[in-house]
């Protein structure tokens, strides 16, 4: 059977990272065999072009090369790692996905829409996320949060935009699951961590292992 495919969103800070290792580790405490990994990035190819994009080099182009360019490392992504793992029966755990070009890009930097769904189209195919997580936090939480793990490092190339940017990003978040609500759920990410990880739990439970174990008993001589 195939696998199932969970990714999460948000902003800067929002505890993607946190909450997917958090998920992989107790789906496998739970039998579950998953691979966690995440955008920009996943694959060798992806995390050479994530590099690019991050570095800020890729800035001066235009929001459309940069949209181009997560959609190169999105489409190495997708048939080096996430495709197969599906396919081999594995769940696919990734922090951010085609809703955060959606809001960087398309709500954000005003790239056309039809272009961001025409490379989802040659990108993603059919491996859509069965479920998305959007971690809500306002942006000065998250960016306190981001500076306060990344210490001395300087800020990436979306780091540094301005705390409005962030906000409007927070919206353009919330606006994609109010219109996606079978596959998108807002989990209010400024709660306590393990608040958050149960409610994401429960989620999963709910609408994936139910449905697993439904069709297992199905099955079941
Ligand atoms: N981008 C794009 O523009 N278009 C696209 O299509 C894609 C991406 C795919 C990738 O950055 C950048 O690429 C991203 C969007 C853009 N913008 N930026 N910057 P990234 O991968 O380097 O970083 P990120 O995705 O923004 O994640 P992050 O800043 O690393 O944050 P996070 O993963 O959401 O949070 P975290 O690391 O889990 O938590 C942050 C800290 O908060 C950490 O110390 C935690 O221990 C703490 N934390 C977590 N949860 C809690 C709670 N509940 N309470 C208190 N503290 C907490």
């Amino acid at each position: 059977m195939r696998g199932k495919f969970i990714t999460f969103e948000g902003g800067e800070g929002s505890g993607k990272s946190t909450h997917t290792a958090a998920l992989a580790e107790r789906l496998r405490a739970r039998g579950i065999d998953c691979v966690l990994t995440r955008e920009p990035g996943g694959s060798a190819g992806a995390e050479i072009i994530r590099h690019i994009i991050l570095s800020g080099i890729a800035k001066p182009l235009g929001v459309e090369t940069e949209t181009i360019l997560f959609a190169a490392a999105r489409d190495d992504h997708v048939r080096v790692t996430i495709e197969p793992a599906l396919n081999a029966g594995q769940w696919v755990i990734c922090d951010r996905f085609i809703d955060s070009t959606r809001v960087y890009q398309g709500a954000l930097g005003k790239v056309d829409m039809k272009l961001i769904r025409s490379l989802e189209r040659v990108t993603v195919g059919p491996n859509v996320p069965d479920l998305t997580f959007v971690l809500d936090v306002p942006a000065n939480v998250g960016l306190a949060r981001a500076k306060t793990r990344r210490g001395a490092a300087a800020a990436d190339r979306f780091e540094s935009e301005a705390v409005e940017f962030h906000e409007d990003l927070r919206r353009a978040f919330l606006v994609l699951a109010e219109r996606e609500p079978k596959r998108i759920v807002v989990i209010d990410g400024r709660a306590p961590r393990d608040v958050v990880a149960e409610r994401i739990w429960a989620t999963v439970e709910e609408r994936l292992l139910g449905g697993a174990v439904a069709a297992a008993e199905t099955v079941a001589p």
